[in-house]
């Protein structure tokens, strides 16, 4: 069954909850209440990565993210870190996180994959072409699926060379990082290319309250203008979940973890039913 993997952003400036958790204690108590709404995973990030977005100092960084995930993984929850660098990854394993997620699967950090194969645990490799300040400047491709395979391609291998063991490898398309528009319906539409990289990879998707989203929902008259807010596009994340839940994706990456864990048990009770039968 997909996992879902609640996003819980300890910062001031993230795109869709930015400001809502920035003290220690608001961000544990929203991380408990994702888990028990249907979180597997929650995630913990200490660094906006919203188009534009500046880089945070790194001991700013380790300090937001590290009370909470100790607290987080003291009470049973499984954590992951959102961070592209080396230094938080390891304070955030050594307080207790199993995953390390880095939207620049190892490109932003030189040390991140010897760190990451040192800490043995899980690693979600996105694909990413550049800092948020610049990323949109990155965001033309002729063929953007095989583009991307390629790109993700390449850094499965750098991962492996410096000693991350393939099955530790959990690969995500990167939606809304350099691609914008249909870029993200294409990869969405061609999810099976990624599972087919190399030895098996898990693959996790993030459409959660994206750009894309909201153009796809916005009302006649509104697309040209601001497309749906990123507080009215949880329905629309919730279908992709949905979609997600069908073609055995590992995890999607939410905001709403309630929402996610009804649509990935319809799915398989449907996918049960249809057992069933044969
Ligand atoms: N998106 C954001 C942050 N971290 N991590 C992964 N693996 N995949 C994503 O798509 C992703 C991510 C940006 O969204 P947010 O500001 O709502 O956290």
């Amino acid at each position: 069954m997909t996992l879902v993997m609640g996003i819980l952003n300890v910062t001031p400036d993230s795109f869709s909850d930015g400001g809502e958790w920035d003290t220690a204690d608001a961000a544990i108590a929203k991380g408990l209440s994702l888990a028990q709404e249907g979180a597997d995973i929650v995630d913990v990030g200490g660094e906006s990565t919203r188009p534009g977005a500046e880089r945070v100092e790194p001991g700013e960084e380790v300090t937001r993210v590290l009370p909470v995930i100790e607290a987080l993984a003291g009470e049973g929850v499984t954590v992951s870190v959102d961070t592209m660098r080396a230094r938080t990854a390891r304070a955030a394993v050594d307080a207790g996180a199993r995953i390390v997620n880095d939207v620049s699967g190892g490109l932003a950090d030189p040390d991140m994959a010897r760190i990451v194969a040192e800490l043995e645990c899980d690693y979600v490799a996105m694909h990413w072409r550049a800092h948020s300040t610049e990323m949109n400047e990155w965001a033309h491709y002729d063929d953007v699926v095989r583009e991307v395979r390629d790109e993700l391609a390449a850094r499965v291998g750098a991962l492996v060379a410096a000693g991350i063991a393939p099955a530790r490898i959990i690969l995500d398309p990167g939606l809304g990082f350099a691609k914008v528009g249909d870029s993200n319906w294409d990869l969405l539409a061609h999810l099976d290319v990624f599972e087919q990289l190399g030895a098996g990879h898990r693959l996790l998707v993030g459409a959660s309250r994206k750009r894309f989203l909201g153009a796809a929902i916005a009302r006649a008259g509104e697309e040209q203008g601001d497309p749906a807010p990123a507080s009215a596009r949880d329905h629309a994340t919730t279908a992709i979940t949905t979609m997600c839940a069908q073609q055995g994706v590992w995890a999607v990456r939410v905001h709403d973890a309630r929402a996610a864990r009804d649509a990935v048990q319809v799915v398989s009770a449907w996918q049960n039913a249809r057992e069933r039968q044969r």
